[in-house]
């Protein structure tokens, strides 16, 4: 990476979580993401980063048939009662927060359910909410599968899109695991933009779809982690729950990536660890200035089938 003269410099710690029992409760997961706010601030950090679902372990994992325990891994507010030591902690040491959670919304007097993050700033104002787009896995349980992936009937998709926000000196845009491996998703933040890209997931190792893609696990959410960085001129930062986690192994592989698309810091445990990195956010502008200077370059004109179709059809004819 070469340095720039005008510097944004932004200490960043992604705090990987290691596995979240059945039953742990959210009062010792909290000390758990308190404990990772500290060391954060301890380091420096101008944000922690919390993974997808941190407050519980990743239950569309299962069917869960007795809606006492299925509401149960759901938060109606965050901040809110239930998550405030975190946010009282974040605030008390000037640090911001991205963190995940399973939402449970009223709108229009219905109740919703969807997987979300925010993202609070130093002050502890909420800058900004998403709700997942890309939504995994099944509706209705695998015959046969050792664990499910049941996204698809644990959560609605997302109503809000893909957003970025000023924030934290920059501009911070957020998805949620799976979206990571859509261009699309990356795109539409760095049309807005985008400086920093905040990714928390739940990654099994093991996929009983295609179990000839679980070599290729790690590799895959690397090259997706870096291109959406590079081919976007931003940072971003992946933040795991890893380890194994009820019998299910779960991606640990934490990463910071460069807009350059280099990985400048990553986990080396499976467990709760700290991963920090100095994002100069200046460096963004090296790329967006040159080989994807999106005004310049880009040619929109020819992309009309990406919102045209949904999934892949015949080649167009003449
Ligand atoms: N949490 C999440 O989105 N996990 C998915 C697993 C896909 S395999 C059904 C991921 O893309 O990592």
């Amino acid at each position: 990476m070469s340095s720039t003269a005008r510097a944004r410099p932004l200490r960043v710690a992604a705090a990987q979580l290691g596995p979240i029992g059945r039953h742990e409760s959210r009062a010792a997961v909290l000390r758990r993401l308190v404990a990772l706010v500290e060391a954060a601030a301890a380091g420096g950090a101008a944000l922690v980063v919390l993974p997808e679902l941190a407050l519980t372990s990743f239950f569309p994992r299962w069917v869960i048939d007795d809606p006492a325990e299925f509401e149960g891994f759901f938060e109606d507010a965050v901040p809110g009662p239930g998550t405030q030591p975190l946010f009282d902690a974040a605030r008390r040491l000037g640090i911001g927060v991205h963190i995940g959670y399973a939402e449970r919304a009223v709108i229009d007097g219905a109740v919703h359910h969807f997987n979300s993050s925010v993202l609070v700033d130093r002050s502890g104002e909420v800058i900004g909410r998403y709700r997942k787009v890309h939504l995994p896995g099944d509706r209705e349980p695998r015959a046969g599968a050792a664990f499910q992936h049941l996204e698809k009937r644990c959560f609605e998709t997302g109503d809000g899109g893909f957003r970025a926000w000023p924030a934290l000196g920059g501009i911070v845009g957020m998805l949620i695991c799976n979206d990571r491996r859509w261009p699309e998703a990356w795109r539409v933040l760095g049309l807005q933009g985008v400086e920093l890209v905040l990714v928390g997931y739940n990654t099994p190792l093991h996929n009983p779809e295609a179990p000839g893609h679980d070599a290729h696990v790690k590799a895959q959410h690397r090259l997706v982690m870096q291109a959406g960085a590079y081919q976007n001129a931003t940072w971003a930062v992946a933040v795991a729950k890893g380890g194994t986690e009820e019998g299910q192994a779960l991606l640990a592989d934490t990463l910071i990536v460069a807009p350059s698309g280099e990985i400048v810091a990553e986990s080396r445990t499976e467990g709760d660890e700290l991963v920090l990195a100095d994002c100069d956010l200046e460096l963004t502008g090296t790329y967006k200035s040159t080989i994807f200077d999106f005004a310049a370059h880009r040619e929109p004109r020819a992309y009309g089938l990406i919102v045209e179709r949904r999934g892949a059809g015949p080649p167009l004819q003449d």
